[in-house]
């Protein structure tokens, strides 16, 4: 049985629709579904996240929306830090209306969002401010500010805003292109970036080169196929931007210490 979360354990009173819950850090967490919604901030470390049975990993200045209904788990976390911003169902808030058309529908390829520094300073001084002893009207009007900061991130808008906007900008491109063969000359000048500033601002932002950050892409998908479809694994490997299925196989190694073709004799070993 999948544990559920309850809402009498993190909100202050039933009257009471947005909780903030920091996790510094958030340990392995295991699979659980909620009776209210999420939305979380990475604000630093690294992790994985199994969202529906879907793997994604965790960066520094990414975010994601949990449904109530979700299922989620937290797996091979390092010095992974989540602010956690808890709230009801839209329908019993008091002030205000219709924030429901502020949250994305569920996305497969794209859930976990990259906000730039400029929307970081933002997102930390309104949280600052949500704290329990605020009116619900207060409350409410803060959480709003905070959808529009996020809701104004969803969309790549290539080669537009600050130098830091139009690196999450790739990464988010990344995000939905990853299965194309990458020229990365040519992709950073798409963005106005200097490929070797870009590479340098990449390892700082998130740890990784953007090539190692392309090959989690193309693995955490691979890994989520190997579970869910028929596929065969060189098709897999080959659908996911893998033209030699010798090297797919040493990378996932790598990144998940057994082989595909483990995974997809045993899916037992999934993350669960
Ligand atoms: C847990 C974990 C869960 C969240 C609860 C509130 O530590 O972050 O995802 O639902 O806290
Ligand atoms: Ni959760």
């Amino acid at each position: 049985m999948i544990e559920m979360l309850l809402d009498k354990d993190f909100f202050s009173s039933s009257d009471q629709n947005i909780a903030i819950e920091p996790r510094t850090p958030q340990p392995v967490y295991p699979e659980h579904t909620h009776n209210f919604n999420e939305i979380v901030i990475v604000t630093s470390g690294y992790g994985k996240h199994i969202l529906n049975g879907r793997l994604f990993d965790l960066y520094p200045g990414m975010m994601f929306y949990i449904k109530a209904s979700d299922c989620h788990l937290y797996e091979s976390v390092h010095d992974l830090h989540l602010t956690n911003i808890l709230f009801r169902d839209p329908k019993n808030f008091h002030f205000i209306n219709g924030i429901n058309q502020l949250i994305p529908n569920p996305d497969p390829i794209q859930s976990h969002y990259f906000f730039d520094k400029k929307s970081y300073e933002n997102i930390q001084s309104i949280i600052k401010q949500l704290t329990p002893n605020q009116s619900n009207a207060i409350q409410e009007s803060l959480f709003l500010q905070l959808l529009l900061i996020f809701n104004n991130n969803l969309y790549v808008n290539q080669g537009s805003g600050s130098y830091d906007n139009r690196v999450k900008q790739l990464l988010r491109w990344l995000q939905i292109n990853f299965k194309e063969q990458i020229n990365w000359a040519q992709l950073t000048e798409q963005f106005s970036l200097s490929l070797r500033s870009f590479h340098r601002h990449i390892k700082n932002e998130i740890g990784i080169t953007p090539q190692k950050y392309l090959i989690k892409l193309r693995l955490a998908n691979a890994y989520t196929q190997l579970i869910y479809s028929n596929k065969s694994i060189t098709t897999i490997a080959q659908e996911c931007g893998f033209n030699d299925s010798a090297y797919f196989s040493t990378c996932f190694k790598q990144e998940f210490t057994f082989s595909p073709q483990t995974l997809r004799n045993n899916p037992d070993k999934r993350y669960h």
